[in-house]
């Protein structure tokens, strides 16, 4: 594969960033009345304006040819069609499947995967229904009104993300809990506000060997037993999702109450399979399949679409731009919409786990940058607080901000004001306000001319900073998928450029190896003299305190 800074469309970029750089989009707006028409793009009712971006017609072109060059469309086609792309687990890469509505065969080693894909559908159905409906009760007889999720990961931010924006579809009465650090007090903290015989607990865990999951659901069990007295009913109020069956056996869950899903489904991309049972459970089968509808809607846009209107090409293409002509560092994300307080957690694990690579798919260390810092807050939270330096701090930002039309809560004109500011900040982190525009103001009102001379530079904007508006009608099962499986896409595009394998996360597994050396000498309360200077004396130090277990 040639390397991507040596590729003509790659250097035509260059060039042309020489020519652009400067230039201001207020200018660039006054001089094309076209520019929302050519930079623009729908699916359904999701409208990407990226019109508010640092390109012109030729910069649109060149993006459009180096997503061509660097096989982008192939590589699509590669991972839909089951090709093992994740080249050093040696795994195809499948959520697409989990969520194929159209149940068009998907084949794995020459075995169609759509009816066991569907089997375990029809199993988080009748058992999400079992437990809504009030059919499987807890060991006394009781309701099950508290889910806790025990996982962590991607066994946790995506039916997170998905539970907590979607709290409008939830059933009265059922509520869901996710546990997810090793720190006791989140686990302790959420047990104090359920009771034993109405709680259901999921362990969510793809290989059901990782420490914090096994002890959360190591303590979540022993709490159980202390307050029932019963271990046997261990059995009615503990499920597993994973794909070590042999494992969850051995914790004491029955087979009935395992959920099954497969090595082609990687853990941040897990959401669609049966990592998606307490969105079931919370919302019901109906919107869980709602939401897999969305999915599909967005590949099917993603494999169709041509690259100029293609949503997931075009932001990631942009962010390229960005990232590896600007030099930006970062990408933030501002859903203004409060149920959406969740996205960037589950984003920052989407893109930085997928694209955080250093390595080539050849195994060549790259000399370009490749995955972003994601960050970001909700609207209009974020203008409280972090705006300041997107205004008029001097490192670049660009930001996708993202608004449904309609309110689940109307109040009063709320929602028309959080539009109303979504709207304007969009559009004056685009024309920033210029001398003339911050004079004019200070005269207006009343300044001497020697408090306009020191204040005035403050107060100008120098704008020019590029954001995407993602405007949809409702934020609903549906269109939620969309949005996920959007971003799935896009990092996929960007991965595929920067030529990296965005399916494995060697730095997590690292992480899974690296405590547990420390962990035996801690435990041991001995004198840690086998680590560097800094460790061993913040090992001392920690032990003259005497930590707790
Ligand atoms: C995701 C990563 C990682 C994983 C967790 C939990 O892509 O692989 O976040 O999901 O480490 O792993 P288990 O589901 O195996 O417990």
């Amino acid at each position: 594969m040639q390397k991507l800074t040596a590729r003509a469309s790659w250097k035509a970029l260059e060039a042309h960033f020489e020519q652009i750089k400067d230039v201001h989009m207020r200018d660039m707006f006054e001089q094309d009345s076209e520019r929302f028409k050519k930079f623009s793009a729908q699916m359904d009712d999701i409208l990407l304006d990226f019109s508010k971006n640092r390109i012109n017609d030729e910069t649109f072109k060149l993006l459009c040819d180096l997503a061509r060059d660097t096989g982008v469309q192939e590589r699509r086609d590669h991972m839909f069609s089951g090709e093992p792309i994740n080249i050093s687990e040696f795994r195809p890469v499948l959520h697409t499947a989990l969520r194929n509505r159209s149940n068009t065969p998907v084949y794995v080693d020459g075995e169609n995967v759509m009816p066991k894909i569907n089997r375990v559908l029809a199993q988080i159905r009748y058992f999400s229904e079992r437990v809504r409906g009030g059919h499987l009760r807890g060991y006394s007889g009781h309701l099950i009104t508290d889910v806790v999720n025990i996982g962590i990961g991607g066994s946790d931010l995506g039916p997170h993300v998905v539970c907590d924006s979607m709290k409008p579809y939830a059933q009265r009465g059922m509520n869901v809990h996710f546990v997810s650090n090793v720190d006791p007090t989140h686990l302790t903290e959420i047990l104090k506000f359920v009771k034993p015989e109405a709680t259901l607990f999921v362990i969510s865990s793809k290989t059901f060997s990782t420490q914090e999951t096994i002890l959360n659901a190591k303590s979540a069990r022993d709490w159980f037993i202390r307050l029932t007295a019963n271990e046997k009913a261990v059995a009615r109020h503990f499920v597993a999702v994973t794909s070590n069956k042999k494992a969850a056996a051995e914790f004491g869950i029955l087979e009935e109450n395992m959920f099954e899903f497969w090595d082609w489904v990687g853990g941040r991309y897990s959401l669609w399979s049966a990592i998606g049972l307490p969105i079931a459970l919370y919302l019901g089968m109906d919107h869980f399949e709602e939401m897999l509808e969305g999915a599909h809607a967005m590949d099917l846009h993603f494999k169709e679409a041509p690259i100029e209107k293609n949503i997931p090409i075009v932001l990631a293409m942009l962010g390229v731009w960005y990232n590896n002509f600007f030099d930006a560092q970062s990408h933030a994300v501002m859903a203004y919409n409060q149920y959406l307080r969740r996205l960037p957690a589950y984003l920052q694990q989407l893109d930085m786990e997928s694209n955080g690579k250093t390595i080539d798919r050849e195994g060549k260390r790259v000399d370009y940058l490749t995955g972003p810092i994601i960050w970001g807050e909700t609207g209009s939270n974020c203008q409280h607080a972090f705006f300041q330096l997107l205004h008029q701090g001097t490192k670049p930002v660009p930001a996708d901000f993202l608004i449904p039309a309609r309110s689940k809560n109307p109040l009063g004109n709320q929602h028309c004001v959080l539009l109303s500011n979504y709207f304007a900040q969009t559009r004056a982190l685009m024309k920033g306000k210029t001398e003339a525009e911050a004079r004019a103001e200070l005269e207006y009102s009343g300044h001497s001319e020697e408090v306009i001379k020191d204040v005035l530079p403050h107060k100008i904007f120098e704008g020019n900073k590029p954001t995407n508006s993602i405007l949809f009608e409702n934020l609903d099962p549906r269109t939620l998928g969309a949005l996920l499986a959007m971003y799935e896409h896009k990092v996929f595009v960007q991965g595929v450029v920067w030529n990296i394998n965005s399916f494995d996360q060697w730095g997590v597994e690292y992480g899974k190896q690296l405590a547990t050396d420390i962990q035996r000498e801690l435990s041991s309360r001995e004198e840690a003299i086998n680590y560097d200077d800094s460790t061993n004396n913040l090992i001392n130090y920690c032990m003259s305190l005497k930590f707790t277990d």
